[in-house]
């Protein structure tokens, strides 16, 4: 019996509004993952909401990261998520290339926008840092809006394509993206007629992994998909059939909720799915 990989998880802390850490760490943890978490803001909410409390932790970081130093932690896997301010890409950046291990997991989720709109919080200078971020992943899981502002493409021109050259604008961004580092990118959630599709760039293959579409975009949607996706490679799943198992997750799970009529905002019901990932995790 071998202990369970030590992984960590680089986002912020939203007390309400299902998303960043408070969806990532109960994940990994179902998923037979230590998830150790590197703050990188502290907030009462998401900032879909009207308002939030917002603490940025940029300073706090590197005395947080010399514990762990001093700890000699190392990372079988890392994901990333939500930075605070564009100082935090080159905190980022160094903590993957100096705690993980050689070969490990390193999904970087370039979480800047959606629906064709920044986060409040997103500055011109964060998307332009973020690449060096994603140039340290080994996988990446923009949204369409992300992938575009990673490759200085137009939304709104490229999602008023049809769906054929649609997906092959899609899938050259994705080229674009690779070619900063990463082996595999995964541009997620581009909808087109009556369906959602995954679109994945992986060392030089393409393919789909599609799903029935559904009307409504929940908050934290993304942070859910980057947190199953990285469990499922960190468990050795390969590529294509983690991000089919992904999408089927995060499918139900949006349809649950939608089922009970929840607010989009409060981001979706995972929780009684979460069993389903525990299956090949036990000792
Ligand atoms: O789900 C992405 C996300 C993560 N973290 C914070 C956010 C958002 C999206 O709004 O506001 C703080």
């Amino acid at each position: 019996m071998k202990p369970i990989p030590l992984v960590a998880a680089v986002n912020d802390l939203s007390g309400f509004g299902r998303c960043s850490l408070t969806v990532a760490l109960p994940i990994l943890s179902a998923m037979g993952l230590q998830g150790c978490p590197l703050p990188t803001a502290l907030l009462s909410n998401h900032t879909g909401y009207p308002s939030c409390f917002f603490e940025d932790f940029t300073d706090r970081m590197e005395a947080y990261l010399a514990e762990w130093r001093k700890l000699n932690l190392r990372f079988g896997g890392a994901c990333t998520g939500f930075l605070g301010n564009e100082k935090q890409a080159d905190i980022v950046a160094g903590f993957l290339s100096e705690f993980c291990d050689e070969g490990a997991v390193k999904l970087v989720d370039p979480v800047m926008a959606d629906n064709g709109q920044p986060y409040s919080t997103c500055s011109p200078a964060l998307c332009e840092r973020m690449k060096t971020v994603v140039a340290q992943g080994t996988v990446t899981t923009p949204n369409l809006t992300e992938a575009c502002l990673l490759t200085g493409r137009s939304y709104d021109a490229i999602l008023s394509l049809p769906d054929p050259q649609k997906q092959e604008a899609v899938f050259a961004m994705a080229d674009a993206i690779a070619a900063l580092g990463p082996r595999a990118v995964i541009v997620t959630g581009v909808v087109g007629d009556h369906k959602v599709a995954n679109l994945v760039s992986d060392r030089g293959a393409h393919y789909a992994v599609e799903r029935p579409l559904v009307p409504c975009s929940f908050a934290g949607t993304g942070d859910v998909f980057a947190a199953v996706l990285f469990g499922l490679l960190m468990r050795n799943t390969p590529l294509k059939e983690a991000v089919e198992r992904t999408a089927a997750f995060v499918a139900d799970a949006t349809a649950h909720t939608m089922a009970l009529g929840l607010p989009a905002q409060d981001g979706i019901e995972f929780e009684p799915f979460l069993s389903r990932l525990t299956e090949g995790a036990t000792v």
